[in-house]
């Protein structure tokens, strides 16, 4: 048997992407959702089948731990369940599957490993239902405050809390490690063209781009579209349409890899006949230098005080969240490369332009993460998609980093 069945890490991806699949072969299984509740219930059935100890902390982070043979702190492998609204099935699952591959193959072969290996799905990494992002991992590793987690509402005003009880997963262990672990690794797919660009398989990622999101909310005044003179308007869109495109204007302008998006804009009453009283609306901006972001986020209160006064608008700016980029342990990275190497899956380094749950985990332990093709970059879409024999080449480096990590 090799590093890992291919076979049956198919079969598994096939099954769990049927969970809250889409018609055009995407995934949408939002975080605490009734799919995600299902999928969630699949992942433990296999863990349990797997023989390991199952865990499920109060934030619905669910662990598998399988002992090692000596008294030693564990490697903490996976990622994350939850999809983007029509999203792909790549993103998440990939690495919770290879993790699940890795623990099976070493069931199969009787492989007994130094360090125990705990497998994680983390709550709510892609923050598209409920804000911000990463908060499973953010508050296992004490970044984030669990009660303000657990209060967050979705767009209906449902809480974290009352969505982890509906699906049944409002655990009652403790959020955070039982022991802290002496290493961590995620494989992911680059969400980017990168890899593809230099006919590379494996990515060595070193670190991620730190980001923040903001909210901002315009108030100007409803009134009739017909009868009201322009000069006399306060128009919330035309305001926030000026902040949207200086807010794209602005990446690039402030360093080379900042990289700005609106992904979220609401109007009030939005009505065909009634100019927008107000409207609200999101920015995520992301650099590898954390100056750089705090930059940006000054520069775009600058660029809706200037608006308002145009239009004779208000605003306010909130920050939803910051996370400051990622270095990812050397060793862990050189672990990697030299599983890729020994399978003769050319690597490269690389940096993440995509937050993952392992940035949080580097704030713990030794982190790094696998990345693997995404063609044609595309991801948080339908059409987010990475060759099968990519797929097998990272799971096998995986496996092997995996091991590796667990031996010493
Ligand atoms: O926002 C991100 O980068 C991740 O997909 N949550
Ligand atoms: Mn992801
Ligand atoms: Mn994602
Ligand atoms: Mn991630």
């Amino acid at each position: 048997m090799g590093l890992i069945d291919p076979d049956r890490l198919r079969v598994s991806f096939e099954e769990y992407s049927s969970i809250g699949a889409t018609d055009r072969d995407g995934l949408h299984r939002l975080a605490l959702s009734e799919a995600d509740g299902r999928v969630r219930d699949r992942f433990v059935d296999d863990l349990q089948e797997l023989g390991l100890s199952v865990r499920i902390d109060e934030l619905g982070n669910v662990f598998g731990r399988r002992p090692g043979t000596e008294d030693l702190a564990p490697v903490l492998i996976g990622s994350h369940l939850d999809s983007q609204p029509k999203g792909g099935r790549y993103d998440g699952q990939l690495g919770v599957l290879s993790a699940l591959e890795t623990l099976r193959i070493l069931e199969d072969e009787g492989i007994e490993t130094a360090r125990p290996i705990e497998i994680v799905n983390w709550t709510n990494e892609e923050g598209a239902r409920f804000k911000p992002a990463l908060t499973g991992s953010g508050t296992y590793v004490g970044t984030h405050d669990l009660d303000t987690v657990l209060a967050e509402t979705d767009d209906e005003g449902t809480t974290v809390a009352e969505a982890l009880e509906e699906i049944g997963y409002r655990g009652t262990d403790p959020v955070g490690p039982d022991e802290v672990p002496n290493a961590a690794l995620e494989l992911h797919i680059e969400q980017g063209p990168r890899l593809e660009e230099a006919g590379h398989t494996i990515g060595v990622v070193e670190g991620v781009l730190g980001m923040a999101w903001l909210e901002a909310t315009i108030r100007g005044n409803a009134d009739h579209a017909g009868p009201s003179p322009m000069h006399t308007r306060s128009d919330a869109l035309v305001a926030a349409a000026d902040v949207v495109t200086a807010v794209r204007r602005m990446a690039g302008r402030l360093d080379d890899d900042v990289v700005t998006t609106v992904g979220e804009l609401s109007v009030e009453p939005d009505s065909v006949n009634v100019i927008p009283a107000e409207t609200t609306f999101t920015v995520d901006v992301r650099s590898y230098d954390d100056e750089v972001v705090l930059d940006a986020v000054d520069r775009v209160d600058d660029e809706l005080r200037a608006a308002c006064d145009r239009e004779g608008t208000e605003y306010d700016l909130t920050e939803l969240w910051r996370i400051p980029h990622t270095e990812f342990a050397p060793s862990v990275a050189d672990a990697i490369e030299a599983a890729a190497d020994g399978s003769d899956h050319p690597s490269m380094r690389m940096i993440s332009g995509a937050g993952h749950d392992a940035s949080y985990l580097a704030e713990l332990t030794d982190a790094a993460m696998i990345f693997v093709p995404s063609v044609d970059g595309q991801t948080h879409n339908e059409r987010e998609f990475t060759e099968w024999n990519d797929v097998v080449a990272g799971a096998e480096v995986f496996a092997r980093t995996t091991r590796r990590l667990a031996s010493a």
